[in-house]
């Protein structure tokens, strides 16, 4: 209970910080974007990942301030990079409240010019959960991202109440297939059929296709072989703070 309290306090304080994890072009290995993963820096617990506090921030309506937050920060890190010489998209995870309020549109519009970057540096990373609780409402949120020329993503795809017919009038642009079907893809023969099932539907739909939880070069090798177009995972790198993220793309370039 007491987290509600001191999430507030965390965001006014920016206690929150926010770690990096690349992703890369399957065929080439090249960067072509970040997943932007919120921890929090707490004062007497030390790191907390995000599901100790997400869902108190979803319960609690300090999800949308949270959300806001990550976009503002994530945003500014992108235009340091950007000055740097350094063009990588971000992407940010967005929960159901963002996706029922009709002003959130205009409010990443704002902070995108806030921060002079265009709107396709940004990909906002969206569950199907959160669709599923108010389809049409959703529907019109997404509409009017995707018309700002924000690219949106559908995340964890097959493990919510998951509905294949959302994928036919979610005006999304991307499918990240769930590291509970990539990761074990090669040793258990259903996650391989779920996963070239889900490329196939993907590509069907020409929506581009990020294989989450890729953790080796086998697994990176078969996806390629599948076609698959982008890759994340241990594989590459864990999600890492501002400063080793930069040291990281140093050395790869
Ligand atoms: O960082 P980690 O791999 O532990 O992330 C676990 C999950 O927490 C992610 O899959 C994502 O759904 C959620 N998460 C991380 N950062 C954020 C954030 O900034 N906002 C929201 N809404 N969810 C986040
Ligand atoms: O948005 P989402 O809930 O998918 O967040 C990704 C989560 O998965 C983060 O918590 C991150 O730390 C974790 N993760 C990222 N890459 C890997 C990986 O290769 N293997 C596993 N097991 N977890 C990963
Ligand atoms: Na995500
Ligand atoms: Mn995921």
């Amino acid at each position: 209970l007491t987290v509600v309290s001191d999430l507030r306090r965390a965001i006014d304080q920016q206690e929150l910080v926010l770690h990096y994890q690349p992703k890369a072009d399957v065929r080439t290995g090249t960067v072509c974007g970040a997943e932007v993963l919120c921890r929090w820096q707490h004062p007497r617990l030390g790191l907390l990942g995000p599901d100790r506090f997400i869902p108190a921030a979803e319960e609690s309506g300090l999800i949308e301030p949270l959300t806001q937050y990550v976009l503002d920060h994530s945003l500014a890190q992108c235009q340091q990079w950007h000055a740097a010489g350094w063009d990588v998209p971000i992407s940010v995870n967005v929960g159901a409240q963002c996706l029922h309020d009709l002003t959130f549109p205009d409010q990443v519009s704002d902070l995108l010019k806030r921060h002079g970057r265009q709107p396709d540096v940004l990909t906002l990373e969206i569950t199907e959960s959160a669709i599923i609780a108010d389809p049409r409402r959703a529907t019109e949120v997404l509409g009017r991202l995707r018309e700002l020329g924000i690219r949106l993503s559908i995340d964890d795809f097959g493990t919510g109440y998951s509905s294949i017919a959302y994928l036919r009038t979610m005006p999304v642009h991307e499918m990240k297939i769930d590291r509970s079907f990539t990761t074990n893809m090669r040793t258990d023969s259903s996650s391989g059929a779920i996963t070239r099932s889900l490329l196939g539907l993907a590509h069907n739909l020409e929506l581009e296709v990020v294989a989450e939880g890729v953790e080796d070069e086998e697994t990176w090798t078969a996806l390629a072989a599948l076609g698959c177009d982008i890759v994340q995972g241990y594989c590459l790198s864990k999600p890492l703070p501002p400063d080793e993220f930069a040291a990281w793309l140093r050395d790869r370039m």
